[in-house]
């Protein structure tokens, strides 16, 4: 974490970053029962401005339903709060994290007798995988298979779900890695253990379908309507192993992570060791969120 913020949205008040607490005993720190999101703030010509805040909202909704959570602010209510945490904390970029988490109640695996809390903290995050992130990560793909959507689905934002994640983080940075790909039980594809994937070939972007098991991630929307924009076209398709190592190109896209370039994967240069493609998504990616491309004015929500 770089730089913190002084005030943190907790249901429905704002505290001070040291007092934004919780009780030992929050079911969620037990049993993993909670979803958030990740919203990065961007300062663009005009102010600075929420990226895609409805959409990170809706699927902070869709989340809670599959966990049977009734997140007791409408939607309006946590836009506002989002800005006012951001406002109120002075940052002109920073990164949001809304979680809803049932808290402190009872004890035992049935989350339904504890509370549905809402918490809303910023700080400024830098570069999520690393200062050279954008001359290409290396990645190994991971020995944990990713979560299925029979048993813990991945299309929800849940805090459990990244128990796996970081099993397959821990194993590729002890391993030497920057990051780790993880495939589905059926050998597939599916992400990293906080990004989504790309490849690149011949000219042809696929990423893997939800099916997969994947995350629908917002940047990985963005990127395919820009790359679409630019006359790509894109495919939501199955990516095997293989298809790693002979892709021209690969990267991992995300919110903290943004478009990252994958210089490795398990050993194998990926294409020439340039990036031409995924360099120039990356640059009108980072145009867009500091807003200075026309259209896509909907994604913006501005903070003042
Ligand atoms: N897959 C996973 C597993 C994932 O965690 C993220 C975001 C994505 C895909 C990309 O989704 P989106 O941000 O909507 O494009 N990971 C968030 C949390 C990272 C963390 O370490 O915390 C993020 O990027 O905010």
């Amino acid at each position: 974490m770089s730089v913190r913020g002084s005030k943190v949205w907790m249901d429905g008040k704002l505290v001070d970053w040291e007092d934004a607490k919780v009780h030992v005993l929050t079911h969620a720190l037990h049993y993993g029962t909670a979803v958030f999101e990740g919203i990065r703030v961007y300062k663009t010509p005009r102010g600075s401005a929420v990226f895609r805040l409805k959409d990170h909202l809706k699927r902070l909704y869709d989340s809670a339903k599959i966990y049977m959570m009734n997140i007791p602010y409408s939607m309006s209510e946590l836009e506002e709060a989002v800005k006012l945490v951001v406002a109120t904390n002075g940052f002109s970029e920073c990164y949001v994290r809304p979680i809803v988490f049932r808290g402190y109640g009872s004890m035992g695996v049935n989350p339904l007798n504890s509370p549905v809390n809402v918490s809303i903290a910023a700080w400024e995050w830098g570069p999520y995988l690393g200062r050279n992130a954008e001359r290409g990560v290396r990645c190994m793909v991971s020995t944990w298979r990713r979560i299925s959507s029979q048993s813990l689905p991945p299309q929800a934002k849940s805090s459990a779900n990244y128990a796996n994640a970081a099993l397959a983080k821990m194993e590729a940075l002890t391993n030497g890695f920057d990051e780790a790909i993880m495939l589905n039980t059926e050998g597939y594809v599916t992400e990293g253990s906080g990004e989504n994937i790309f490849r690149v070939k011949s000219g042809v972007l696929t990423t893997p379908p939800a099916s997969a098991g994947v995350l629908r991630g917002i940047t990985r929307d963005t990127v395919i309507k820009l790359a679409q924009e630019m006359g790509l076209s894109v495919e939501r398709v199955n990516i095997s192993r293989e298809e790693l190592y002979t892709a021209d190109e690969l990267f991992l896209t995300g919110t903290a992570a943004e478009v990252v370039p994958i210089r490795e994967v398990d050993g194998r240069q990926i294409g020439t060791g340039e990036y031409p493609i995924t360099l120039k998504i990356r640059e009108r990616y980072l145009k867009l969120v500091h807003g200075e491309l026309d259209g896509h004015e909907d994604w913006f929500t501005f903070v003042n």
